[in-house]
């Protein structure tokens, strides 16, 4: 079997409520029910998966440099840093991981002011409106690459 390549899920602030308000929006599973059925399809794609989640920006900044020379890929939801994070792109560019951005909810049918992402032009791929599915997409997506690349 070929090495297990290591896929980082990083999700921002206040993804942590997920679950227990607003499930019109952005549904009823928790952030650990999203993990743990992320982790069980990682396992299927011979992936190592580790997951932070912070609602601190220097959090996830320090996380992102963390990931230098130690993460293949990167799945992030950066939840209202999207939108006002110069810092966390600057983060992404400096460690040249490959990611993907996520978000749960269609950020496009919402206020003008989720319209814009700081970080949709440096990512992959970008997948939004999905739900939780969107992660799982995301994984398999990320998989397939990983693995066309060695
Ligand atoms: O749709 C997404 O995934 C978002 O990244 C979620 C962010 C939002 O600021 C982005 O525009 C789109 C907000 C996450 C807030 O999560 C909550 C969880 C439970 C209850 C209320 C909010």
């Amino acid at each position: 079997m070929t090495a297990k390549h290591n896929v980082l899920v990083i999700n921002g602030p206040n993804l942590n409520r997920l679950g227990l308000r607003q499930p019109e929006i952005y549904g009823s599973q928790t952030l650990n029910d999203i993990i743990e059925s992320l982790t069980a399809d990682a396992e299927k794609l011979n992936i190592e998966l580790n997951h932070f989640q912070s609602n601190a920006e220097h959090e996830l900044i320090e996380r992102i440099h963390q990931a230098y020379q130690q993460a293949d890929f990167i799945i992030i939801n950066p939840a209202a840093y999207t939108h006002t994070s110069v810092a966390i792109r600057d983060a992404l560019l400096s460690i040249d991981v490959p990611f993907y951005e996520v978000h749960l909810s269609n950020i496009h049918s919402r206020e003008p002011f989720r319209h814009h992402s700081y970080l949709s032009d440096i990512a992959e791929g970008v997948i939004c409106g999905f739900g939780p599915q969107g992660y799982a997409m995301a994984l398999g997506a990320a998989a397939q690459l990983l693995a066309q690349n060695k």
